[in-house]
């Protein structure tokens, strides 16, 4: 079947391609796509090319062909990839992870949703109710975030503006008994900015086009999203599926768990966002004021459970100690106003959407694990985080999420090859070492201390208000200026015009990317008044009050250093890659084929870029410099031994090795194979299909000669 279907749809696994070159993965990766085979393994990984289209390729069937195979026993599929983790986790009590790679609209987070679907069908067959409960809220979890955490951007109409990290919990029996969702640095500036075509957060239009008229009013909000600035830039595209999604998006945080009480809070803070923005200062005799006749503010306070004129003060003033250790109230700016009002805006949604996933997560942490009555609790993990990005203006945002992607690139070169190491070291079997490029230069260039951009950022932010971005920038292009992965811009002669004075570029691993470092330095100090936070703290609605547990400290209190946003996310992201590095890891790579969301567009050049950046070419080397395929001995027996005389019916030899080694001899393969201690290595795959081949020819006469046995002609 493999070798059928390697003619008329390329090569199942790149594994296999007569020579690897660029010109020969292109071409079986173009073929592939072409015959909508948008799925090909390279080994264990998976490499998926965005249909762009619906395919029928998910339904029940497809469920229970890749159901408890192995991995070359089927197409490739992502199904095939959960099944394996899926495996490695059940009857080797193994930690697993399914990382998802590739850039924006590549088709992550698909991906994951079709992974966590294969797994919730292939589990609890008794049906039990706690256990459907729990996969019910983990896969209504995906809608909830999506409309929460996702946005339409020029790149992908569905962008994941958050990295997703999701632990699902197994018990002994392999049925899910809980999970946890680790959330990574929503994009939260895109609450006040979108760029020219983009949108704001989903739940805002979801919120404005979803919600009856009468629902509407008591939030103090008119149904059209081109009445606010924040929800403006997107108005005219793609309305068609907030309403149906605003209903689903309620029935699924009922279904989670949410209250009444704590739906009604969730919509609150995003009516109180709309109408911040909405807020213009003006200043009457040199004092600074909210434009209007107050209405906005009493309405802000409604929504909030709090009260006006501490409304209108958080927006005008903030409090703060002086030297002499006295408490004073100055008036804001009208810039600096503005600065709050956007701050407060960013930090309420940025507040809530952590909250939620909080909220997500009590319900379903795993309550009540006895590991002597239940056994090991093991967990397969499931990473969808924002791909590269390379936009024409890339910010403080872009610089953390191309950060991220250095990382787990690293993690992908150490962990697939030290997993191909280990199992030859293992199994006792001689193999030959591959060259790749190593980034850990550019994670360095980034994270070192010190050195690293990071710091000099960090460090930057903490020299109080009178480094500016410029400056900051000139302090870290002199000190890295013999980086070869860091562009000054003094260095560039094309690029300097005044437009580039403001930029620095990396050579990351997927390409260069110029950054500008305007707004870098605010974001990453991402102040807020405390005031907001005692405003919120101060809210008579619990759920609010919950989301500001900070905002009951005094301004003596604060801490003058708070962490930076750069060093909060490079924490979580190193935890992130401890938690990957430590399971058994599962890899699908994911490829867009063309700019127009087009089914049938194959763009060669940037198809081309993404393979050599994902490392793929140096995947599929390292996989062949080894063994492309490794089976146990009983189970290789069991599968093939009706091919040689020697072992059908049964062997009678002293070992299953040496009865694999009699069908290997027999078909004349054993220059291709190693033996270990308990696997059989096979070089090349070729080899097994004539293995296969062979025993699809004998299965008929097999049946045939079983039927006349059991008909007693024989
Ligand atoms: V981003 O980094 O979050 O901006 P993703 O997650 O890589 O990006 P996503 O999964 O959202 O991309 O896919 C983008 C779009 O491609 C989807 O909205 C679908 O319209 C389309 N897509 C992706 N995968 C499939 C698929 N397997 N079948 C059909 C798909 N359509
Ligand atoms: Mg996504």
């Amino acid at each position: 079947m493999a070798e059928l279907e390697a003619l008329e749809f390329g090569k199942s696994d790149f594994v296999l391609l007569d020579e690897v070159n660029m010109e020969q993965f292109m071409e079986n990766l173009k073929l592939r796509f072409e015959m909508g085979r948008i799925y090909t393994f390279i080994g264990e990984v998976v490499v998926s090319v965005n249909p762009y289209r619906e395919m029928d390729i998910y339904g029940k069937e497809a469920i229970s062909a890749y159901r408890g195979r192995e991995l070359y026993e089927n197409p490739p599929h992502l199904y095939a990839v959960a099944d394996a983790a899926y495996k490695a986790m059940k009857r080797r009590a193994k930690d697993t992870c399914i990382v998802i790679s590739g850039e924006s609209g590549a088709g992550k987070t698909e991906a994951s949703k079709y992974i966590m679907q294969y797994i919730a069908a292939i589990t609890n067959p008794s049906q039990r109710e706690e256990v459907e409960s729990v996969k019910n809220v983990l896969l209504k979890s995906n809608c909830v975030l999506e409309a929460f955490g996702n946005a339409k951007t020029n790149r992908n109409d569905n962008s994941s503006r958050f990295g997703k990290y999701m632990d699902i919990n197994f018990s002994f029996s392999g049925d899910p008994t809980g999970g946890h969702i680790n959330n990574y640095l929503l994009e939260k500036s895109r609450v006040v900015h979108q760029q020219q075509g983009e949108r704001n957060f989903h739940s805002f239009y979801q919120l404005l086009r979803g919600s009856p008229q009468t629902l509407l009013e008591s939030y103090h909000l008119q149904g059209d999203p081109a009445v606010y600035a924040y929800t403006k830039e997107g108005a005219g595209s793609s309305a068609n599926s907030d309403q149906s999604s605003h209903r689903a998006v309620r029935t699924a945080l009922k279904v989670i768990g949410f209250s009444e009480d704590e739906i009604e809070s969730i919509y609150r803070v995003l009516a109180t966002i709309l109408l911040l923005g909405n807020i213009q200062f003006g200043t009457e005799e040199e004092i600074v004021q909210v434009e209007g006749d107050g209405e906005v503010v009493s309405h802000i306070a409604e929504l909030t459970s709090t009260q006006p004129e501490q409304v209108e003060k958080a927006l005008l003033f903030r409090t703060v100690a002086t030297g002499g250790g006295d408490v004073i109230e100055k008036g804001h700016s009208e810039h600096e106003a503005c600065f709050g009002r956007e701050a407060f805006s960013k930090a309420l949604y940025e507040r809530l959407f952590g909250w939620i996933v909080g909220r997500i997560n009590s319900v379903i942490e795993v309550k009540d694990y006895n590991p002597m009555l239940h056994g090991k609790n093991t967990v397969i993990g499931v990473l969808d985080i924002y791909g590269f990005e390379i936009f024409d203006n890339n910010s403080f945002e872009q610089f953390c999420i191309n950060y991220c992607n250095e990382k787990l690139q690293q993690l992908f070169i150490e962990l697939i090859l030290r997993q191909e190491q280990e199992e030859y070291e293992r199994e006792g079997v001689a193999w030959q070492h591959i060259e790749y490029f190593n980034n850990q230069i550019i994670v360095d260039l980034v994270e070192q201390n010190h050195k690293g951009i990071l710091s000099m950022l960090d460090e930057a932010c903490l020299s109080g208000g009178r480094v500016t971005d410029t400056v900051c920038l000139d302090s870290m292009s002199s000190r890295l200026a013999q980086h070869p992965h860091y562009t000054d811009r003094k260095l560039t002669p094309a690029d300097k015009t005044m437009e580039f004075q403001k930029h620095f570029r990396i050579r990351h691993y997927a390409g260069d990317v110029t950054y500008s470092v305007e707004g870098f330095l605010d974001k990453n100090k991402d102040l807020l008044f405390q005031d907001f936070k005692r405003l919120m703290f101060n809210s008579t609605n619990p759920v609010l009050k919950d989301m500001w547990p900070d905002g009951g400290l005094s301004i003596t209190e604060v801490t003058k250093r708070p962490q930076t946003a750069a060093s909060l996310f490079k924490n979580s992201i190193v935890a992130l890659v401890d938690k990957l590095s430590c399971k058994e890891p599962y890899y699908v790579r994911c490829v867009k084929p063309n700019e127009m969301k087009s089914p049938v567009l194959f763009d060669a050049a940037r198809c081309q870029h993404q393979v050599a950046y994902l490392g793929l070419l140096e995947n599929v080397r390292v996989r062949r410099a080894g063994f492309a395929y490794r089976q146990g001995y009983s189970r290789f027996l069991l599968r093939y031994k009706m091919t040689c005389e020697y072992t059908w019916p049964n062997h009678l030899m002293a070992t299953d090795r040496e009865a694999v080694e009699a069908i290997v001899t027999q078909h004349g393969f054993q220059d291709d194979v190693a033996y270990g201690h308990t696997k059989l290595f096979v070089r090349s795959p070729r080899s097994l299909f004539s293995l296969e081949q062979e025993r699809a020819a004998l299965i008929p006469i097999l049946v045939l000669f079983l039927q006349k046995v059991w008909r007693g002609a024989l």
